[in-house]
């Protein structure tokens, strides 16, 4: 299997995360994906490409202009403000207050367009983002060129991303940018199925009112943990989209068994869309030793998870999101990839 990467990521390198009523080392760190390469070389998975530069493009498809605008320039203005420590939103436009108001003033909008504390703005955020988006816009062109399937090895991960909405490490919705493209270019259907350990509230927010793309989600109760505020069952879709919304939130401690059957519910409901193209919002903080998340999954676990999805047979492009437990989940998305595979 192919796999896109790029150093650039590396840009995206915070001293800090606001976590658990502490400023802590970042969870999301460089080396969660310079293990999954390493990981990727000493199996010979197959050869890893560069990303090439799509521009702005692709990513205004999904995301607002005046958000894609304040991530280019949110570092400069909060420098200007503040000197060069990391920018993390402190208030924000919740019930009650006004969100119709696009302050001017950088604090005003770090809140505006945000919906966490703990996804820290740096000098490299947004070339490192623009990086994970191109890595994720040249894997889908591989899939349009042929290629069955091909991992794109993002970050920062993109699922929490939405139109113009940043938070939970993500800033741009990497998936989302990959699905609109493939769209763009002639798919009349794509589906996402996403078992990132948290809710992809950014992907189904974009999507949400369409039904030339199904998204799927596996995930953490949104009543226990993170994001909270999205993810339910009751969410289905709007408008069009009505039917192409389903979220499946499990209870903490869930174990392959368990999980193994709601994923075959996932699966079915892929299997009954028959997308042109499958795109997997890829992340292993599912893994029961993960630092921030609380299922039981096994390393083990992701071989048989790769092999169920292999089950839709549809050209998959594979979108890396989450997983904490650095080396470990090197190991894990090799062995989804390889579960696939076989
Ligand atoms: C892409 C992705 O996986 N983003 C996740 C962002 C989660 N950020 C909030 C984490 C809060 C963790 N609290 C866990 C308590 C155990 N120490
Ligand atoms: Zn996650």
């Amino acid at each position: 299997m192919l796999t896109v990467y790029s150093p650039d990521h590396l840009y995206q390198n915070a001293q800090f995360e606001l976590i658990d009523g502490q400023l802590l080392p970042p969870v999301d760190t460089p080396k969660r994906v310079e293990a999954v390469l390493e990981k990727i070389e000493a199996i010979k998975l197959g050869e890893v490409l560069p990303a090439q530069e799509f521009g702005l493009d692709p990513i205004l498809r999904v995301h607002e202009d005046s958000f894609v605008n304040f991530l280019q320039n949110a570092w400069s203005d909060w420098v200007k403000e503040y000197g060069e420590k990391e920018a993390l939103p402190l208030n924000w436009p919740a019930r009650t207050l006004r969100q119709d108001k696009i302050p001017e003033a950088i604090d005003g909008k770090l809140g505006y367009y945000s919906f966490d504390a703990g996804t820290p703005i740096t000098a490299g955020t947004w070339r490192a983002a623009k990086a994970s988006a191109n890595v994720a816009l040249t894997a889908q062109q591989l899939l349009k060129t042929g290629e069955k399937t091909v991992f794109a090895l993002c970050r920062p991960p993109g699922h929490h991303a939405a139109k113009s909405l940043y938070g939970g490490y993500c800033f741009l919705n990497n998936a989302a940018i990959a699905t609109q493209a493939l769209l763009d270019a002639g798919a009349q259907r794509v589906g996402i199925l996403d078992v990132d350990y948290h809710h992809g509230n950014g992907t189904q927010d974009i999507f949400y009112h369409r039904n030339d793309v199904l998204f799927v989600s596996l995930h953490a109760d949104p009543r226990l943990d993170y994001p909270f505020y999205l993810g339910y069952e009751d969410e289905t879709g709007i408008g069009q989209g009505e039917g192409f919304n389903f979220n499946y939130p499990l209870p903490w401690g869930i174990r392959w068994p368990e999980y193994c059957q709601r994923l075959k519910q996932g699966i079915d409901l892929m299997i009954n869309y028959s997308p042109d193209v499958l795109v997997v919002s890829l992340g292993v903080d599912t893994y029961e030793h993960d630092p921030i998340a609380k299922f039981a999954l096994t390393t083990e676990d992701y071989l048989s998870l790769g092999k169920m999805l292999a089950s839709i047979n549809k050209p998959t492009l594979w979108v890396m999101e989450g997983g904490y437990a650095v080396p470990e989940i090197g190991n894990h998305i090799t062995n989804v990839l390889i579960g696939f595979e076989d």
